[in-house]
């Protein structure tokens, strides 16, 4: 079976050959002049690394190779090492901790892979031994609880769910309460998708932290984002709206598999830095880790 380093480099294939491909058309065996420079911050930017971030891992490139002879491997090599001092800041760890419960919020638009990372990260805590609760807290789709259930069926977690159309702020509000009986160790909550410009939806999010506050005040313990890799540039635009609403404590970034804009990440830490708690790279449980910055960086530039 393939390890999630591995299945991290099929994801980012897609970007991983096109800069692989690019540098062979401009790079093979020559001296780091700056038209060199300028074309490698080209290719960059076209693999939706963002200006700023192409622009910086560049310049740190050249004020270490400038006027050296580089062969393709080595160029990939040093500008992997500049994209992993940018990445690293990004790096968190998921540490729920003893709350009592510890609550995780979920936000994010519409299909992004909110109930699937749930979903996933239940499957690993449940297999740990930890009593997990999860809220339905989209209650507008039928299909949205019946998806959140046969997770909490597959991994053993305990599903509050309300009746079609209720009050998804109520339902968060009775379903922390019955966590807090049980003695659970993690509640998620699972919000409905919302689209950032659609402002009644997100005024309903406050209204959840609000009603949870009630019940546990230092409740959410933990907000995740959820961005779908393949939005490219629009992601930043989501984390900014949401973090306006919300305090937003990291991201969970999907479909890292097939998308060929795996750059983004950059982008995010030097438009809107917000750490990185899990990367996606598939539909199934083992096809969720933890981010790090160095194999991140390796998988983007093939090595
Ligand atoms: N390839 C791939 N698919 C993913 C990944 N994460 C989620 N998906 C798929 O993306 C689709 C949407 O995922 P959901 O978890 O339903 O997204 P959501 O944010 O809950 O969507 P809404 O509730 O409609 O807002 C599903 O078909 C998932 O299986 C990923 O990392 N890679
Ligand atoms: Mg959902």
């Amino acid at each position: 079976m393939i390890n999630f380093f591995q299945k991290l480099g099929l994801g980012l294939k897609k970007t991983s050959d096109k800069i692989s491909s690019g540098l062979k058309d401009i790079a093979f065996k020559r001296h780091i002049n700056n038209d060199l420079l300028d074309e490698l911050e080209e290719l960059l930017i076209t693999a939706d690394v963002g200006i700023k971030a192409s622009r910086q891992i560049i310049e740190a490139f050249g004020a270490k190779k400038f006027d050296k002879e580089i062969t393709e491997i080595e160029i990939k090599e040093a500008l992997a090492a500049e994209f992993t001092n940018i990445l690293k800041p990004l790096e968190a760890s998921f540490e729920p901790d003893s709350h009592c419960p510890y609550v995780v919020l979920m936000v994010g638009v519409n299909g992004a892979g909110k109930t699937t990372t749930i979903g996933k990260l239940t499957s690993k805590l449940t297999a740990k031994g930890k009593k997990v609760t999860m809220i339905a807290a989209d209650t507008f789709r039928a299909a949205a609880v019946e998806q959140l259930e046969a997770w909490a069926y597959q991994t053993n977690a305990h599903l509050i769910k309300g009746t079609p159309g209720c009050d998804s702020a109520g339902l968060c509000y009775d379903g922390l309460n019955e966590a807090v009986k049980r003695h659970d160790d993690i509640v998620f909550i699972d919000t409905a998708g919302r689209l950032q410009n659609k402002t009644g939806l997100m005024d309903e999010l406050k209204k959840i932290v609000r009603v949870i506050q009630k019940v546990i005040p230092s409740a959410p313990h933990l907000t995740l984002l959820t961005l779908d890799a393949t939005t490219g540039q629009n992601a930043i635009e989501q984390v900014e709206v949401f973090k306006k609403l919300l305090d937003v404590d990291g991201l969970v970034v999907t479909k890292l598999d097939g998308s060929a804009k795996g750059g983004i990440l950059a982008c995010v830490a030097m438009e809107t830095p917000t750490p990185v708690y899990f990367i996606g790279v598939g539909e199934h449980t083992e096809d969720l880790d933890i981010f790090k910055a160095e194999d991140y960086a390796k998988n983007l530039f093939g090595l």
